[in-house]
């Protein structure tokens, strides 16, 4: 019999100058992590707070009436949107008797799960020992207190927080020391690969449809409905078409080829010791000849998570206005689900796209099309849409 998943309660702070909407948005997008990760969504809840309680982040009263009303329903985990330090972590598992996760917390559960190669595990770890190590201190408070009274210092808590640092900043060296060799011999393979061939990267906000495309392009990949399904990045070969107009005899019979590379999604607030980890299988998205950047056409949110991936790109070190930019796709998928007057607003809004439907290979000539284009060298310089320029204040 199939495990009953454990069921959570979703929260989100809502200061004076916090608008309703972003709010309830983020706590959807909570929740579709929290479903990832494997938990069962009791309810979300906006807490409105015109200050942070230093302690608790959200203030005891609101958080003691909402672990009564969870402990009726037998909600055991809390889910917090907000960044928590470590003692706030601990002071509202104290004051609630719930275990509590921010938002980092779960993207980084979720990723442990996901990670089955060598090199996503050992990413995996160094994120989450970087996410900890700041966090330590709040873990030990109680031993602080049993160590000593005002003015002591060196009580067996803080003895204890010293050989956990060590410990911690001793794996963090070795994993380092692992990536690197790992990232030796992903760039020996690069360079085994066929030669000749461009190699394209997939990317997009996570669950926007790139495995599917990938799928559609090169006959593999499996595709989910969840959040980071994908981790590792996966390399297929695509066949192009051929350029050759039979009714005038112009154009090359040779079949064209490409390499097409899926790769893990972003999301708002994608944690930066994630995309630090990531470096080496974000390399894939560096080095590629060219990126098809896939957006989810449907989602209310499309354009926050284009701002949101022009972000993560020139964060990993892509920035299209520079000299060697790589040319760049927009496929804007998942089209089955809008209708007609929804496509026409689109094609105002970003006239280079590409409209299409990865899951039943719509659009999928136009992107053939536009990669044939590569072989010869890389298309014209083009104009760059708004959510691919640096932005005033920061997306996330
Ligand atoms: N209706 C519709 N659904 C789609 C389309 N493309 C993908 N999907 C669905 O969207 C979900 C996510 O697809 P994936 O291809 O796994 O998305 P992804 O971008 O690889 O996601 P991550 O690897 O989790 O970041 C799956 O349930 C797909 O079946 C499409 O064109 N139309
Ligand atoms: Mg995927």
């Amino acid at each position: 019999m199939a495990e009953t998943p454990p069921r959570c309660l979703l929260i989100a702070r809502q200061g004076p100058e916090d608008r309703e909407d972003p709010i309830e948005d983020h706590l959807l997008e909570l929740a579709e992590l929290a479903r990832s990760c494997g938990f069962e969504v009791w309810t979300r809840r906006r807490l409105k707070r015109p200050q942070v309680a230093p302690r608790t982040f959200y203030g005891s009263g609101q958080l003691q009436a909402l672990a009564d009303e969870a402990a009726r329903q037998g909600v055991r985990h809390l889910i917090c949107d907000d960044e928590l330090s470590g003692s706030q972590v601990n002071a509202i598992q104290k004051l609630t008797n719930l275990t509590c996760l921010d938002r980092t917390g779960l993207i980084l559960s979720i990723f442990e799960q996901r990670a089955q190669t060598r090199e996503a595990r050992a990413q995996v770890e160094l994120a989450r020992l970087e996410y900890e190590l700041p966090r330590l201190k709040g873990a030990w408070t109680h031993l602080e207190r049993q160590g000593g009274g005002v003015g002591l210092r060196g009580g067996p808590g803080e003895t204890q927080i010293e050989v956990d640092r060590r410990m911690i900043r001793t794996r963090i060296s070795q994993l380092k020391r692992e990536l690197t060799h790992l990232e030796t011999v992903r760039e020996t393979q690069r360079q085994g690969r066929p030669q000749g061939l461009p190699r394209v990267a997939l990317v997009g906000y996570t669950n926007a449809g790139k495995t599917t495309l990938l799928k559609a392009l090169t006959g593999e990949g499996e595709p989910r409905d969840l959040l980071f399904a994908t981790l590792d990045t996966t390399t297929r070969k695509a066949w192009l078409g051929q350029d050759f107009d039979p009714e005038t005899g112009e154009g090359s019979t040779a079949p064209k080829h490409c390499l097409v590379a899926d790769t893990v999604g972003f999301i708002r607030k994608l944690p930066h010791q994630l995309v630090a980890a990531f470096r080496s299988t974000l390399g894939e998205v560096r080095t590629a000849d060219a990126l098809l950047v896939v957006a989810d056409a449907a989602h209310p949110d499309l354009e926050d998570h284009l701002r949101v991936v022009g972000a993560t790109l020139r964060e990993i070190g892509c920035a299209p206005e520079e000299g060697d930019a790589q040319p760049r796709l927009l496929v804007l998928n998942q089209v089955d689900r809008l209708h007609r007057p929804q496509k026409l607003d689109l094609k105002k809004r970003h006239p280079g796209a590409v409209q299409a439907c990865a899951l039943h290979a719509t659009g999928i000539p136009e992107i053939r099309a536009w990669l044939r284009e590569l072989i010869p060298g890389p298309p014209k310089p083009r104009e760059l849409e708004d959510w691919e320029l640096p932005e005033p204040t920061p997306a996330f």
